[in-house]
């Protein structure tokens, strides 16, 4: 008993530390990093004996064997990571919490079933969603620009032909009538397994816990958005390649770039030098970014060897035929895009 006790706290606070050094060295996210350290801390503390170590044989422990030979926990990606390494902790506190009712620590195990319910939670701060970056497609709503129809009623449309990333975009409407809109929009988002991006409102991002904001150059900083939304996915509006490389080494999780077309659909929209910039930045940039500004399907053809990403409001939102249009949209991009660059 002592032996399983003993190889648990290893276990989670190990998990523990390898998911608290990413949140602190990968993602500076001091808070979380602090959540999890006093856990870590927490578990070594709960139960302390000299028969943990006494009892140990970790040289002739029959798992080592298995273990080595088990091609089970080979991992390609951060998030595979953080998810195996927190589930890890969990696990291990649960057999810390059941062995110790049975050997007659009952409110040591208690406690231990605190921590647990505690992962959990911490669990939703650190395996966020990630922006999909090798979407194609990136809707954004405006209500003025739908022919009629609800925002919600151009995502759901939207959703069920496929499109993934949606944003909220809307300039004259009240924060109440907004918020409503987001908290239902965002429920119909989760359940296509989208991702939900709120335009300008932070507030209304961290209420309905949506996956990310995007950000002007004249809203605030990302330096200061990240105060408020921690490692919330952040995308920043981008005319130049001076704000563009600003923007990524304020760790902004993708870009806007544009307008590269002529476009109504913006009011005092800033200029940039179109294809120019997007070439400059198909160039260079390293993080996900997205063409936007009067793109249509017929003018495709003259940025495909650029992008990877557009994004549109008025030709997915005017269209009589919101799904056709997105199929249309979807045959000219499936072949023979310019594959920018990883994820954020
Ligand atoms: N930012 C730069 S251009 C633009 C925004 C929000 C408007 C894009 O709308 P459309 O209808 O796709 O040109
Ligand atoms: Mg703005």
């Amino acid at each position: 008993m002592y032996r399983i006790i003993d190889a648990n706290i290893n276990r989670v606070s190990e998990g523990l530390r390898v998911v608290e050094d990413y949140m602190r060295f990968k993602k500076n996210n001091k808070l979380v990093a602090t959540e999890l350290r006093e856990m870590r801390h927490q578990v070594r503390k709960l139960f302390q004996d000299r028969l943990l170590i006494h009892m140990r044989d970790s040289i002739r422990d029959v798992g080592n064997e298995i273990s080595y030979n088990s091609r089970l926990d080979f991992k390609t990606s951060e998030s595979e990571l953080l998810t195996a390494n927190i589930k890890r902790a969990q696990e291990g506190l649960r057999v810390i919490e059941e062995h110790l009712k049975i050997m007659g620590f009952y409110d040591i195990s208690k406690s231990y079933e605190k921590l647990r319910y505690h992962s959990y939670d911490l669990e939703k701060k650190i395996v966020k969603k990630m922006y999909p970056s090798d979407e194609h497609i990136y809707l954004i709503l405006g209500e003025e620009f739908s022919n009629g129809r609800s925002n919600f009623e151009v995502a759901k449309q939207a959703l069920e032909s496929g499109v993934r990333i949606i944003q909220y975009r809307e300039k004259s409407k009240s924060k109440r009538e907004k918020l409503e809109e987001c908290k239902a929009i965002q429920i119909l988002v989760n359940r296509y397994d989208g991702f939900f991006i709120i335009n300008d409102d932070i507030d209304i991002a961290q209420i309905i816990q949506a996956d990310g904001i995007h950000l002007g150059q004249d809203d605030m900083s990302i330096k200061d958005a990240r105060k408020i939304v921690g490692d919330m996915c952040i995308g920043v509006s981008t005319h130049t390649i001076g704000e563009a490389r600003l923007a990524v080494l304020e760790s902004a999780d993708y870009i806007g770039v544009g307008p590269i077309f002529l476009t109504q659909t913006k009011k005092n929209v800033v200029a940039s030098k179109g294809v120019e910039f997007l070439k400059e930045v198909s160039d260079e940039i390293k993080i996900p970014y997205v063409a936007i500004g009067g793109i249509k399907i017929n003018r495709l053809e003259s940025i495909k060897p650029y992008i990877n990403q557009i994004a549109m409001i008025s030709e997915i939102c005017s269209a009589e035929d919101i799904k056709g249009i997105i199929e249309q949209i979807r045959g000219e991009l499936n072949h023979e895009l310019y594959n920018t660059n990883g994820c954020c």
